[in-house]
């Protein structure tokens, strides 16, 4: 069984400081400039996206949700090993794990053996989501881990026994090409062969309905973008004017690209204390801040493919909207 990565908060506060500090010096110094959408999840943020995926124009979630319900019996049945032994269940990016909580539901009632080990970045999506299970569904057996997907991987190295891994979310299209397939890569070389892998891909549609659902008429996704700066400010001690930014995204598609970006509104500079530097932006010079790519099914199949996986089940809504992918190793 997988062992929890035991990591006070202090301590753990500190090294990500560290790590957060080291990044926004790299990124704010390259040409163009550049932020992870990775630390877009500090406990303001993971609220905001919650609030995100409640809204309207945010289609994925309950296109997922939709997905995962109608199709939960043959998911559950393909995630479960032939011969009955338990494995565990590692979800890669939990958040609070609304969606899967139907395939815990479906695995629990056909009394599947079986532990589940959700991974997130956001420590207190986390506290959320096992918090949540001891009271809906408290006979699973539930292993959470505060990490990023890297450390992850690094966790599933050698570990004895069954595994299905879930990358929902189309947390996926967060990696630009290369790194992807890089990624993927990683992934399926952890996997033996009776492991499995479910992956949700958000799946190119109407452009403007791509666009609108980074860019929400209530502007909850302008704050979320925005949020990366406030937590620069709170834990960098940066001095980020946020009314001379501004939230913009754009889809391409051609490539199935969809970006955000936040917009300096006019020539400016920016301390950050942690750092002892300052940094300069001109008039409309835009930081790079996320990456959401939306994929086609013959895209999928390559993928899976270079990553020496199989494509053993499509699961779709009935507008084709998203697709949760079954891979085989
Ligand atoms: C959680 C990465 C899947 O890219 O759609 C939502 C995050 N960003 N609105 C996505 C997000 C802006 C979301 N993922």
């Amino acid at each position: 069984p997988h062992s929890s990565i035991s990591n006070p908060k202090n301590e753990q506060r500190t090294t990500n400081n560290e790590e957060l500090a080291e990044h926004v010096r790299q990124g704010l110094s390259r040409q163009p400039k550049a932020l992870s959408s990775m630390y877009f999840y500090d406990e303001v943020g993971s609220r905001l996206f919650q609030q995100i995926m409640a809204l309207p124009e945010y289609y994925p979630t309950r296109t997922e949700f939709e997905v995962l319900t109608r199709h939960r019996a043959a998911i559950a049945q393909a995630l479960t090993p032939a011969d009955g032994q338990p494995f565990h269940l590692l979800e890669l990016g939990a958040g609070d794990g609304l969606k899967t909580k139907i395939l815990l539901r479906e695995l629990l009632a056909a009394g599947t053996r079986f532990a589940y080990a959700p991974v997130d970045i956001s420590p207190s999506a986390l506290a959320g989501l096992a918090d949540s299970l001891r009271a809906e569904l408290p006979s699973l057996q539930v292993e959470p881990l505060t990490a990023e997907y890297t450390q992850a991987l690094a966790q599933l190295q050698g570990q004895p026994g069954r595994k299905a891994v879930l990358f929902l979310g189309s947390n996926i299209g967060n990696f630009p090409p290369a790194e992807r397939q890089q990624f993927l890569g990683a992934l399926a070389a952890q996997l033996s062969p009776d492991d499995r892998l479910l992956i949700g891909f958000d799946l190119r549609k109407d452009p403007r309905q791509i666009r609108a659902a980074y860019d929400d008429a209530q502007g909850v996704t302008a704050a979320f973008n925005l949020n990366l700066l406030t937590r620069l400010n709170h834990e960098l001690g940066a001095d980020f004017d946020l009314a001379a930014w501004e939230h913009f995204a754009e889809y391409d598609p051609l490539t199935g690209a969809m970006r955000s970006f936040l917009v300096s509104r006019r020539a400016q500079q920016v301390h950050v204390a942690a750092l002892g530097q300052r940094f300069e932006f001109a008039a409309w010079e835009a930081i790079h801040t996320e990456n959401s790519y939306k994929f086609t099914l013959p895209q999928i199949e390559q993928l899976a493919a270079a990553a020496g996986l199989r494509v053993q089940q499509v699961f779709q809504d009935e507008q084709q909207w998203f697709a949760d992918v079954l891979l085989a190793p």
